[in-house]
């Protein structure tokens, strides 16, 4: 054997229990009790906890956007993941206009192959539909890319009717289709509004994007998903409205799917406030506390089906072209190496059991996105495992973190509990607060809905 994992307490997505793993050639392969089986590796998980690795199903990695480029690129994003106990990234390609979608599979494949270090999957982020492009969404679901994502907002977001047609096409061709739901119409008008008033700073980003612009947008995604019987996935879900919308379409047995996000968890429009307020910067915005309590909530009645991060980190001097003026300010924060320790530092702490963490970040992501190797600990599936020490006491500084950006909204966030180990396929790759992995281990997640 590979590796033996002894002593530890497994989490999957129902239950937890003390057993040991074994696993060969990257996969599981035994799940016992006093496994004696003789082993390369021996590893001693007593009084710890041991996970299936975090799917992280939403990240902008080496992403041209507000001007430059998001900091982490497929090689440090990767690396930050392991180190955060993610073992799998889903990065948007962006569709250029007049590209066959498997084609933006590809060309964003040759950046991210060589220096992945742990695997990684794509959604296609649609631009174009027009003539056989449409077509080309099949050849992307066969190529093992059964997901895309559909902007309503940004110089690249669809029209409502190529919207529709790519959730059309969806239900045909086996894909779940992503959205990014905010009223563009009514973004551009609050934006042009409040700097015309000379109301520049961070503050007036959130009051330019506030709850309704993105419950509106979610209702009309949803509406359109209903009336197809398609599914839909809500990526970050923020605000209140938004989360009813989610709930009701549920309870009538629709197929619409919600996302949120720790920086939704933990933080409110309030930081839009503080001095540094540009570095929290994302679209949607950090809503009241009221979206933030309907987000808890929601997970905790299993109406928010996952958690990703929309990680798209952007360094301190770019955040800083925004001072006087918030359009300025590229949009997007960091949080590829925080979500699963959050997450279980939030469990650790009684707010939600550690099955529903898993469940959230790792079973639901696999299962909804069709990684079926992945998402749980099980005969058969890939090693991804890690390890999670329920008392080690850990506080994020930029410092700490493995990515390549200057700053992040997490610092000084103090959690109890901590990874103290991320294998990707039997391989360690986090160990202790060091990355030990290497660059090109990852391999491209080929994934069916069928
Ligand atoms: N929102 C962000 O804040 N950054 C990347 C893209 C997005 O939709
Ligand atoms: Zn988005
Ligand atoms: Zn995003």
């Amino acid at each position: 054997m590979d590796l033996l994992i002894k002593n530890g307490t497994i989490v999957t997505a129902s239950e937890m229990f003390k057993a040991d793993i074994a696993v060969q050639d990257g996969k599981i392969v035994e799940i016992g009790s006093n496994l004696n089986i003789p082993a390369a590796k021996v590893v001693d998980a007593e009084g710890k906890l041991v996970l299936p690795g975090a799917i992280d199903a939403h990240t902008h990695l080496e992403m041209p956007f507000g001007g430059t480029t998001s900091a982490d690129g497929y090689g440090s994003g990767t690396r930050a993941a392991a180190c955060g106990g993610t073992t799998t990234v889903f990065d948007f390609a962006m569709q250029d206009f007049d590209e066959n979608m498997v084609d933006t599979v590809k060309r964003r494949d040759a950046l991210c192959a060589p220096v992945a270090a742990v695997d990684y999957a794509f959604h296609v982020g649609v631009k174009d539909v027009h003539g056989d492009l449409l077509a080309s969404m099949k050849e992307a679901v066969d190529f093992g890319v059964p997901s895309f994502k559909v902007f309503m907002v940004y110089d690249f977001g669809v029209s409502d009717g190529v919207f529709y047609k790519v959730l059309e096409q969806s239900k045909e061709i086996g894909a779940l289709i992503a959205v990014h739901a905010e009223n563009n119409e009514m973004v551009n008008m609050l934006v042009e509004k409040y700097i015309s008033e000379g109301k520049t700073d961070a503050w007036h980003h959130y009051l330019s994007r506030p709850e309704f612009v993105e419950e509106e947008a979610d209702k009309r995604a949803i509406a359109w998903a209903e009336s197809l019987d398609a599914p839909l996935y809500i990526a970050h879900l923020a605000n209140k409205g938004g989360v009813e919308a989610v709930s009701k379409a549920k309870e009538q047995g629709y197929h619409i799917y919600a996302e949120t996000c720790p920086q939704y968890l933990e933080f409110t429009c309030d930081v839009y406030k503080r001095e540094d307020g540009r570095n929290f910067v994302c679209s949607p915005p950090m809503k009241g506390k009221d979206s933030q309590d309907a987000l808890w909530a929601a997970i905790k009645r299993g109406d928010i089906d996952t958690i990703a991060t929309d990680h798209c980190p952007f360094l301190q001097s770019e955040k800083d072209w925004g001072i006087n003026d918030f359009r300025k300010i590229p949009n997007g924060c960091a949080g590829i190496e925080n979500m699963y320790p959050y997450m279980l530092a939030k469990a650790n702490a009684g707010v939600l059991p550690f099955t529903k963490v898993v469940e959230l970040c790792s079973a639901n992501p696999a299962r909804l996105f069709g990684c079926k190797q992945k998402g749980s600990l099980s005969v058969g599936k890939d090693a991804d495992i890690v390890i999670y020490d329920p008392e080690k006491d850990f506080t994020v500084t930029c410092g700490n973190m493995h990515s390549d950006y200057d700053h992040t909204v997490w610092e000084g966030y103090s959690m109890h509990g901590y990874p103290v180990q991320t294998y990707s396929r039997g391989r360690l790759v986090y160990d202790n607060g060091e990355f030990v992995g290497e660059p090109g281990w990852g391999k491209f997640v080929k994934r069916s809905l069928r």
